[in-house]
Parts: C-alpha cells; sequence; structure tokens
C-alpha cells in the first residue's frame, strides 16, 4: 500500500521536474519534452482521503482524469495557469497553478476555483480564456454548458459563455451570461481593449452543441456593457472553408497577441475524417484599428497533434486557449487529446514572420503544387549560385 509520504514525495518530483527543448524544429517553435500539467500534477489530498480511520485502504475518494484546455496569465513577476480539471465523474472544474517558469514548475494552490454557483441549471464549466482588459479588471470568459431541457435526449446539451472577473485569481465576481443572436457558444473570448468604446468579444456562433451548423466560423460582435452583456449582430471575420484545417468548425483560442503590425490570434480548426474529427491550431492576424479585419492568413496548421500527443481521452486533437508574450517570447500553451497541457515557446519576431510571411492556402491542389513549385525553383537557384 501506498503511503501518504510516499505519494507526497512522488508529486514533489514531478512538480520539480526540469524541462527542455524537444529535438523537434520547424524553425517556427520550440516543443518542450513534457507537458507542463497532467492528472498526476494534481495533488494528491485533492484525491484520497489521509486519514486511516475512514479509508482503511487508502483509496482514491476523488479521481481526476485530466488536466487540459488552460488559460494563462502572467501576473507580479509568476506564471499563472487556470486548467480545465476533469474530475473521474466527468465534471469540469477550473483549478490555478503557479510557476516562477513558464515552462516547468506549475504547482497547483491548495483548493480548486470556487465560481460564484449563481446558474442553477449549469451542469459543467470548462476552458477559461484570461483577458486582461484596459478596463482594470482580468476577464475569465468560459464554456457554461446544462442540459437542453426540451430534449428528452439525456446528451443534449446547451452551451453558452461564461464572465467572471477578478484582480487576483483568488477572488471572483459573477456576471451574467453572454447573450448574443446565437443559439448556442463555445470558444468565446474577450478582446482586451475596447473597440468603439465597447467590449468586444470573438464569439463562435453555433446551431448545435456538438455541430456549429450554418454558424460560419470565428464571429466578432460588441458590447456597452459588460455587466449585462447582450451583443449586437455577429460579424464572421475568419470562415470555415472547404478542403481547409478548418472546414467541419473553427473556434477564437487565445487573447488576441498585440503586436507592432496587427493583432495575432491563434485558434483551433477542425476537420472530420474516417477517424473522426482531428483539431489543429491555426494562426491569423487582424488589424490593429480594426480588430475584426484579417490581414493574414498563413495557411494550414501551426501546431498539430503528433507523436504521444495523438492519443488521450479525445485523440487527434490539439487546442489552445492560453497564450503569454513575455518580453521577445511567446509561450503557447496546448493540449494534446482532452488529457494534457504542453508549452511551445517561440518569440514575437517568428510568430510575426510566420503568420505575415507565410503563404496563404490557395484552396486548390493544383495551386499548391504551383506554390510548392516557385519555392523548390527558388531554392535550386539559389544553391546553384554556390
Ligand atoms: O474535444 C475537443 C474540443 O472540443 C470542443 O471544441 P469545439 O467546440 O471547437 O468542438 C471543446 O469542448 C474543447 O474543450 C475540446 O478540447
Amino acid at each position: 500500500m501506498r503511503t501518504y509520504a510516499k505519494l507526497m514525495g512522488e508529486y514533489g518530483e514531478l512538480i520539480g521536474r526540469k524541462n527542455s527543448v524537444s529535438n523537434f524544429y520547424n524553425g517556427i517553435f520550440d516543443r518542450y519534452e513534457n507537458p507542463v500539467l497532467t492528472a498526476e500534477h494534481i495533488p494528491p489530498f485533492w484525491k484520497y482521503d489521509f486519514d486511516e480511520s475512514t479509508n482503511p485502504f487508502f483509496m482514491e475518494r476523488l479521481g481526476v482524469n485530466a488536466v487540459f484546455n488552460a488559460g494563462s496569465i502572467k501576473l507580479n513577476g509568476k506564471y499563472y495557469l487556470i486548467a480545465r480539471i476533469e474530475g473521474g465523474d466527468r465534471k469540469s472544474f477550473f483549478g490555478v497553478a503557479e510557476s516562477e517558469s513558464p515552462t516547468e514548475g506549475f504547482s497547483f494552490w491548495d483548493y480548486p476555483v470556487e465560481l460564484p454557483d449563481t446558474e442553477p441549471n449549469e451542469t459543467n464549466v470548462y476552458d477559461m480564456r484570461l483577458t486582461p482588459h484596459e478596463d482594470g479588471y482580468i476577464y475569465g470568459v468560459f464554456c457554461s454548458e446544462s442540459h437542453d431541457d426540451s430534449s428528452a435526449d439525456p446528451s443534449a446539451a446547451v452551451a453558452c459563455a461564461g464572465i467572471v472577473r477578478t484582480a487576483d485569481l483568488k477572488t471572483w465576481t459573477r456576471l451574467p451570461n453572454l447573450k448574443t443572436p446565437s443559439a448556442q457558444q463555445r470558444n468565446v473570448v474577450l478582446h482586451p481593449e475596447l473597440v468603439d468604446g465597447k467590449y468586444a468579444f470573438y464569439t463562435r456562433p453555433q446551431d448545435g452543441f456538438i455541430e456549429t451548423g450554418s454558424g460560419g466560423g470565428i464571429g466578432f460582435a460588441l458590447c456597452d456593457d459588460i455587466t449585462d452583456p447582450v451583443t449586437g449582430a455577429e460579424t464572421i471575420i475568419d470562415d470555415r472553408v472547404y478542403h481547409t484545417v478548418k472546414e467541419a468548425k473553427n473556434g477564437a483560442g487565445c487573447v488576441p497577441i498585440k503586436t507592432g503590425r496587427g493583432f495575432i490570434h491563434i485558434a483551433h480548426g477542425v476537420r472530420n475524417t474516417a477517424a473522426g474529427l482531428r483539431y489543429v491550431i491555426y494562426a491569423f492576424a487582424t488589424a490593429l484599428d480594426d480588430p475584426a479585419r484579417c490581414t493574414a492568413r498563413p495557411g494550414g496548421y501551426l501546431i498539430a497533434p503528433r507523436g504521444g500527443e495523438r492519443t488521450g481521452d479525445v485523440s487527434n486533437v490539439v487546442f489552445t486557449n492560453g497564450a503569454i508574450a513575455d518580453g521577445e517570447y511567446v509561450y503557447i500553451y496546448y493540449a494534446s487529446s482532452d488529457t494534457r497541457t504542453h508549452v511551445a515557446r517561440t518569440t514575437l519576431a517568428r510568430l510575426t514572420d510566420y503568420v505575415f510571411n507565410t503563404p496563404e492556402d490557395p484552396l486548390r491542389s493544383a495551386d499548391c503544387v504551383r506554390l510548392r513549385g516557385e519555392l523548390i525553383r527558388k531554392n535550386l537557384e539559389y544553391l546553384s549560385r554556390g
């Protein structure tokens, strides 16, 4: 039988484990060897009852299945991830993990986040994006999911965007759920600045819980009052496109990163395959003076699931809802297969170069071959000049 001391020792070793850049190379970003958060990063005292009189077999009483889809922020010199923690009972909740380093050493605070419980039908919460807003608050926008009581099907669900705000990630004030013209919403992100004096949301209009239906892509909508959050019309700013990485659906990911050339968005795109949905991470840019106007669309994906990332509870998925721009570096926290959380590191200069100089998807095989042919010709001429 394991003991409290042994478990805490193993847990301490895991938290103290060093992380290093892996051999993966594409010139765009570095992958790290180890995930930054896994189910094993959950403190043993969240799972076991340590009292022998009530737990004589030293069993886990409240298991944790996965730790993934983490929002992120740097505050007062420290790095914070607000992870989606999924219990063995399938309910997700949030926990704040803190580190002095962006790539290793994340450990959870003693207690998970207790969000104000203001929505009686809310069954599940997940995927929080943390927006440090120019109004001075840090906003957390997350998916608030309830059963669809208009249906007798137990799996019929409704998703909408929940909103909380905080100054310190400890005390949270809940605002009403966001109302938009769409039937359902997931992957909603608050823009960090007011736009025309209003709060601006990246939305993902969807007809159903899983399928976006007529929802055409990533939307953009304005709201006058964040304490009574009702948006006007949603304009699609990055659409779903036939035979691309975002044919089936897409959704905003991290809070947009402001650069000299525009806002860089790191989002996810989904396509359908015989083996089920495949989720990849891609990027695009919008204008500084109009964050709803797309100015660059590098073709293809930025991050796709690789090696062990490809398997998990929902295989063939990478998903991000958190990035930290930190001096010259950008850390992208991404989850694989709805199971664990990784970090990728790039620089602002590289990410900007990638977004603005990677060719757009020409959308047809014949044009893709022409594009590749031009690159090969240029390279062979370059090499032949010695
Ligand atoms: O299972 C993959 C992802 O599915 C959802 O994303 P989307 O709404 O774009 O399909 C989310 O539930 C996300 O949490 C999950 O990782």
